[in-house]
């Protein structure tokens, strides 16, 4: 597409030039806007308009949309005094006539040092609120009261993978059975960066139980490339009869340091035939240049991604038809972070994928760092194919003047902003 597209502009750009040379004009672009890119010159923003969005207005835009956050019933927090901890939800699957979720839970008698105290982390204190942590699970009849069940993937002794924290599961149901994949974490978080390879339990039954199988499912990169230290956030979704996982890494950080102190996040892919692997990494890797979690759902013959919080095209949807070469398909406002989408058609194998209209995702450090801990919620939106709500198609949200009072200037912004007014 992209090609095509500059030499349709080229041609376009000297079309105009010579009737603009011969005296002609090329006329106003009109006041009803073209449904279709019109056979006429256009900038490279208007061609863009047309060529990168799924409509040309953006409430038709199919992968446009607002998000709507609802608080869960049925999770308690131990007084949100920072002990008791859920995050990075898995995708939702529907079984047994209910909904199904897994998600990191800490439950630790401290609040998390944070990850540059890592050594001062014990058996008992964590470094961050990820760390010491078990997969649990939850059901829901609704999606809005939750019913917590129990541990699904327990911290293995060491020194199995995982034996200091299994963390950030996602969900796959293949041939009949169900795989959780998972961080496994070996040193507190923090003391290695925050580093970890991809683990995996086997189940019969979304109830369990699960067997952990001990090794290394999707292997970090080997030192020196971009995925050498973290495989986060493992995504499988079923596609051409394989297992198209997605992952994130975090790399080119340098803690402490004063140009690379935070890391760049980017995704990658690994494909393979079975649950178990082996995994093959995309040769195009990193295929998304932005995105704290990993978040993709089937969309017609391609798939979208939500690319949250990090990176110059955060906050943006984006969409890949070959599953691969992603483009930008909607810039969006109070993204989920770390959502994890009920996903109707993510197993199976579908060549025209409906899209999703609900998850649950996390606010993490809620109330402030002293009392670290995430908290999960319900959000909705309209990216699908079989919903057309208006109201998730606003252009923007009105947010209060307070709301923006809130993120105002820090002390030192103010010493600076003095400083050079009144030179
Ligand atoms: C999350 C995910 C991974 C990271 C940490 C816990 O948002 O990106 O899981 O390791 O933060």
């Amino acid at each position: 597409m992209q090609q095509n597209r500059f030499t349709w502009l080229g041609l376009s750009l000297m079309a105009a030039s010579y009737s603009l040379m011969a005296g002609q004009t090329i006329g106003a672009f009109p006041y009803d806007m073209p449904a279709e890119k019109p056979a006429r010159p256009l900038s490279e923003a208007v061609a863009r308009n047309y060529d990168n969005y799924m409509s040309p207005r953006q409430e038709k835009n199919e992968l446009y949309s607002l998000f709507k956050y609802t608080k869960l019933k049925g999770f308690d927090y131990n007084g949100e005094d920072g002990t008791v901890s859920r995050r990075d939800p898995s995708k939702i699957i529907k079984e047994n006539g209910q909904y199904y979720i897994w998600y990191t839970k800490r439950h630790t008698k401290a609040v998390p040092v944070g990850l540059s105290n890592a050594h001062l982390a014990s058996d008992e204190i964590p470094s961050a609120d990820w760390d010491l942590a078990d997969i649990w699970y939850a059901t829901s009849k609704d999606g809005f009261t939750w019913q917590e069940q129990g541990v699904a993937v327990p911290r293995p002794p060491k020194p199995q993978i995982g034996w200091r924290s299994v963390a950030t599961p996602d969900i796959l149901k293949w041939k009949g059975k169900y795989y959780l994949y998972y961080q496994g974490f070996n040193a507190p978080s923090g003391l290695t960066d925050n580093d970890c390879p991809v683990a995996v339990s086997v189940a019969e039954s979304p109830d369990g139980p699960w067997k952990a199988i001990n090794k290394v499912i999707i292997p970090n990169g080997k030192k020196g490339e971009w995925d050498q230290n973290s495989i986060h956030d493992p995504h499988p979704i079923v596609h051409n009869g394989k297992i198209y996982l997605y992952y994130k890494a975090d790399f080119d950080r340098i803690r402490g340091s004063k140009d690379r102190p935070q890391a760049v996040r980017m995704q990658g892919l690994a494909i393979a035939d079975n649950p178990l692997g082996p995994f093959k990494k995309h040769p195009l890797n990193p295929v998304l240049n932005s995105g704290h979690e990993t978040s993709l759902f089937p969309f017609k013959e391609g798939v979208a991604a939500l690319i949250i919080r990090d990176g110059n095209e955060r906050s943006t949807i984006q969409y890949a038809e070959d599953w691969v070469n992603f483009n930008i398909a909607s810039v969006v406002e109070l993204m989920p972070n770390a959502a994890g989408f009920y996903v109707p058609d993510a197993f199976t194998d579908t060549k025209y994928g409906r899209g999703v209209t609900w998850g649950l995702s996390h606010f993490t450090a809620v109330n402030g760092w002293d009392t670290n801990h995430s908290q999960l919620t319900r959000f909705d939106t309209d990216l699908s194919l079989d919903l057309h709500d208006p109201e998730m198609k606003k252009h923007n949200y009105k947010y209060s003047p307070e709301h923006h009072y809130k993120f105002g200037l820090s002390a030192k912004q103010k010493e600076r902003i003095k400083n050079q007014n009144y030179k």
